[in-house]
């Protein structure tokens, strides 16, 4: 009995077909097109829509807490189709506020497009479907838009201590938007 008193139910669990995640001690956001509020280039498009409408949430687990050096969170995020104007419906995004932090992202359903940007403001992108796996190297923005008809679901796994920097962000945006031009996805630089 007592070797198997040191078996314990794993707590948290994943429905690999769907990312979705399951546990007692899981944290949820989620973004309304109020609280992106400047986000989008098209501020009257903006106005123009439901401030209700939800544009993502995010499910995480953090096993140890934030901060903890060398730990890890595992989290999932569904991005709604839509946009605003002509831009995609997408996440805040950030650098890590511990800058050489990396981070893996992994698609599981819809289509999109990850867009990263280094120090420079070099920005580029990554095309998202089923299956696609993304590594986010230290000192890069990230950033996810989604170009489908359908939510955009895909996992995130990163460093416990790595915190999130939005407010680079917010005061100098990204190099560049992922705009649908002529029905096509469209990187278009801000510069
Ligand atoms: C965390 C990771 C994701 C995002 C989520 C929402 O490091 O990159 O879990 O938090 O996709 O994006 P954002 O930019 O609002 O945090
Ligand atoms: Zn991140």
């Amino acid at each position: 009995m007592t070797g198997n008193s040191q078996i314990l139910p794993a707590s948290v669990h994943v429905d690999w077909l769907r990312a979705r995640l399951k546990g007692p001690d899981l944290h949820e956001s989620q973004k309304t097109l109020a609280q992106l509020r400047g986000l989008f280039k098209d501020a009257a498009a903006h106005s123009a829509l439901d401030p209700e409408q939800i544009v993502y949430r995010v499910r995480w687990w953090e096993p140890v807490p934030a901060n903890t050096e060398a730990g890890l969170f595992w989290g999932v995020t569904e991005v709604e189709p839509g946009r605003v104007g002509d831009e995609y419906f997408m996440t805040r995004g950030h650098f890590h506020a511990k800058r050489d932090r990396a981070e893996y992202y992994g698609t599981v359903e819809g289509s999109g497009m990850l867009i990263l940007m280094n120090e420079k403001r070099e920005t580029r992108a990554e095309a998202m479907s089923p299956g696609s796996l993304h590594y986010i190297p230290g000192s890069t923005a990230h950033r996810v838009a989604n170009t489908g008809e359908s939510a955009l679901v895909f996992w995130a796994c990163w460093p416990s201590d790595a915190g999130h920097d939005y407010a680079t962000i917010e005061a100098q945006g990204f190099g560049a938007r992922m705009m649908d031009r002529c029905g096509l996805p469209t990187l278009v630089s801000e510069i």
